[in-house]
């Protein structure tokens, strides 16, 4: 139950929001914090006041159930105007996350303190809307335009401290209670009688005006195809007029996206993710795992890249390589990568030496016996990997997690080489691992419970999205790129170029086509896995293969690299080589349109989704899709292929499907059962 309770801390009046699990800014708060608010200013005794929150957090934002649906003042933004009404201060007392709506309160205080790990931010725009309580206005007064615009345009969160710098807030608690520090702060104010901070009566500082064009150009090419970052630009531009009409472009705004399509589906793709770490058959009371230690086996492009994972957040690692040059070579590249992602989130010298410290080279397999996780990333061989796991099964100490970071390896073929196949699990990384915040948790059939919870609790620490899949081939990720790599070839044998593809998949919304993106990583490792299958399926990868044709790395691939770019061109050796696949098979070429090419590579994905969920490898629709936006860069604001399936209508999907199967003879394309059964019953994936 929701409450806000006043309470009196000598003439201190302090409001606590309590409303479980996250504070959020529901109806019920904010008609009673608007109350306990008018109270205490009313209250002769009471000559400042202290807001703060129960629990875990600070008020995490609006409540999101309720954005969207008719609502009813206060609004958030009402209780900001109360607030910079108060004559009396009032101090916000900030812990775990202030985030979104709850910023917005805070940013109306007269001041803020705030506990050292806490972490502020308006990630609106991740659900595809903009901070609707003034944020996008009062921000800018309290940090300037540059801070707030990459705050609220990029929805990150800033730590405590660069807060404290940036003027967000006004003191870190040095005790260990961010709530009698704030009451302390709270009666200096008004021992010394400071001037209340009403960050509306500030002016903003002289922004030029390419501080918002580079932000659009910015985010034409990070977050292309999302309304709600370029609104926000907007939105903070206005805030260099004067306050009220500055607010009222924000509302406006808000008002507009909240109506809109994209909001909807970032919505669905949030509760997604809270639904993605909720394992329906794990008992709610195992014990947690204490993971102090991790090692992490083979120092290549993706060991390095999870040794970093496990520095970010102190956890000390140990980065084991067999040979010495390969070592070097590792961690030179580790210390590459960190310190151009160290320079993208400001991060200081010191904080990088100090992470980099934790990650600690060696040369020795017996070096993972202290580790409570030990991570294999070596090369992808069965027989390897087996070989590391039966030597770790006699180094490492019991109760450690064994984790494979194969990414289509069969894990309990791996498992089965050791003794305690409960605590083997995969976690499939994606490239690169520091980066991408995808990690598909494998469960094979003998991994304990407690192995699969505490790896998804690991997960999280390390700021990873954990989607548990089974240990069928190639997961849920790459099992469905198969088809959509089969069909690729497809289009190409009968008659689209390269171009044609990556354009229509690019207008789609993905990032890059799937043939420059197969470039970027490389022919090779796929045809050698085909070859060693005898998969046939793919005669143009094969054809362009053999004539050592393997992508950027290469030079050729689907295009053409000139010398030290990476921006392919047409390439007329790649049409003959597609030209001659199609003469040997008989294909005479047509002209394929992009709204085809779109079907033909998103509905095989759709098709096999279907399959792995009804045989339980994938969970949920909603993993599905959290996997191939996170993983395969699906454009978020569609939703995923699942929820795009519904949105287009899961029996013209089914349809389209089954005139694909006859049209080109591939039985996969066929509609799987699970879709045959929801058209049946009227139902979508997720209806
Ligand atoms: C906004 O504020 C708009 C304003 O500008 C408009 C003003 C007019 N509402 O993630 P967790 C639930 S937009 C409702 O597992 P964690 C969540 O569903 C909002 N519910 O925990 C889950 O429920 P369940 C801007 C919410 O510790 C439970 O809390 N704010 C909300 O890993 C635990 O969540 C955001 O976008 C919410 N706002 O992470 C912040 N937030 O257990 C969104 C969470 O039933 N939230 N829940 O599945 C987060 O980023 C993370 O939840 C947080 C905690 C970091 C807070």
């Amino acid at each position: 139950m929701a409450e806000v309770r006043l309470e009196h801390a000598g003439d201190v009046a302090v409001i606590e929001i309590d409303n479980p699990p996250v504070n959020a800014l529901s109806q019920a708060v904010r008609v009673a914090l608007a109350a306990r608010l008018g109270e205490a200013m009313a209250d002769g005794t009471v000559k400042a006041a202290v807001i703060a929150c129960a629990g875990r957090t600070f008020v995490a934002g609006a409540d999101i159930n309720e954005l969207g649906k008719p609502r009813s003042p206060p609004f958030t933004g009402d209780i900001a105007a109360q607030l910079d009404g108060c004559t009396k201060p009032v101090v916000a007392a900030i812990h775990g996350t202030a985030l979104g709506g709850g910023l917005e309160l805070a940013l109306a205080c007269h001041w803020r303190v705030a506990a050292p790990d806490a972490r502020l931010g308006l990630p609106e725009v991740k659900l595809g809307i903009i901070p609707g309580g003034g944020g996008t206005q009062r921000l800018p007064r309290a940090v300037g335009v540059k801070l707030a615009l990459d705050m609220i345009t990029g929805g990150d969160m800033i730590g405590a401290q660069a807060a404290l710098e940036a003027g967000l807030v006004d003191e870190i608690a040095t005790r260990a209670d961010v709530r009698a520090a704030a009451i302390a702060f709270a009666r200096r104010a008004v021992a010394e009688k400071w001037p209340l901070k009403r960050l509306r009566d500030r002016a903003v500082e002289f922004a030029p005006s390419e501080l918002f064009s580079r932000a659009r150009t910015e985010i034409a090419r990070r977050q292309r195809g999302l309304e709600a970052p370029l609104k926000a630009v907007d939105a903070v531009a206005a805030s260099l007029k004067p306050f009220d009409d500055g607010l009222k472009r924000e509302q406006a705004i808000f008002a507009e996206l909240q109506r809109g399509p994209q909001f909807g589906t970032l919505r669905h793709v949030f509760f997604a993710e809270r639904e993605a770490a909720k394992i329906p058959d794990l008992p709610a009371d195992l014990p947690p795992r204490e993971i102090t230690q991790a090692a992490v086996i083979g120092a290549g492009t993706m060991g390095g890249g999870i040794a970093l994972c496990f520095a970010a957040v102190g956890i000390p690692v140990t980065l084991i390589e067999a040979d010495k040059a390969a070592l070097e070579r590792g961690l030179a590249a580790l210390r590459r990568n960190y310190e151009s992602s160290a320079r993208r989130q400001n991060l200081s010298a010191a904080e990088l030496d100090k992470r980099l410290g934790l990650v600690k080279p060696s040369l020795q397999l017996a070096h993972a016996a202290a580790a409570d996780v030990i991570v294999e990333a070596v090369f992808e061989d069965l027989a390897l990997k087996q070989r590391v796991f039966r030597d770790l099964d006699r180094i490492a100490k019991p109760g450690a997690i064994l984790a494979t970071n194969t990414s289509y390896q069969d894990v309990e073929a791996i498992a089965a080489a050791t003794a305690r196949p409960a605590d083997v699990i995969g976690l499939h990384f994606f490239s690169p691992a520091h980066i991408m915040r995808l990690v598909e948790v494998v469960r094979a059939k003998e991994t304990a419970p407690a192995v699969v919870a505490a790896s998804i609790a690991l997960m999280r620490r390390l700021r990873k999205l954990p989607v548990v899949v089974g240990a069928a081939p190639g997961f849920v990720g790459n099992r469905m790129l198969f088809e959509r790599s089969r069909e690729a070839d497809r289009l190409l044998r009968d008659g689209a170029s390269p171009q044609d593809v990556d354009r229509a998949m690019v207008e789609f919304g993905f990032p890059m086509g799937p043939f420059a993106a197969t470039d970027l990583a490389g022919l090779d490792i796929s045809w050698r896995m085909r070859k060693a299958r005898g998969i046939v399926e793919f005669p143009v990868a094969d054809a362009l293969c053999e004539a050592g044709r393997f992508g950027q790395k290469t030079g050729t691939g689907y295009y053409r690299y000139e010398a030290g770019s990476r921006q392919g061109v047409p390439d007329p050796e790649a049409d003959r080589i597609i030209s001659d696949v199609r003469n040997r098979l008989g294909v005479a070429p047509q002209p394929i349109a992009a709204a085809v090419i779109v079907e033909r590579l998103i509905y095989p994905l759709v098709n096999q989704a279907a399959r792995l969920l009804e045989a339980g490898v994938a969970l949920r629709p909603g993993d599905v899709d959290l996997i191939w936006i996170n993983g395969y860069g699906f454009p978020a604001w569609r939703g995923g292929p699942m929820f795009y399936a519904d949105q287009i209508g899961l029996e013209s999907v089914r349809d389209r499907l089954g005139h694909l199967a006859r049209e080109l003879g591939e039985p996969a394309l066929v509609p799987a059962p699970l879709i045959e059964r929801r058209v049946k019953e009227g139902r979508g994936f997720y209806a």
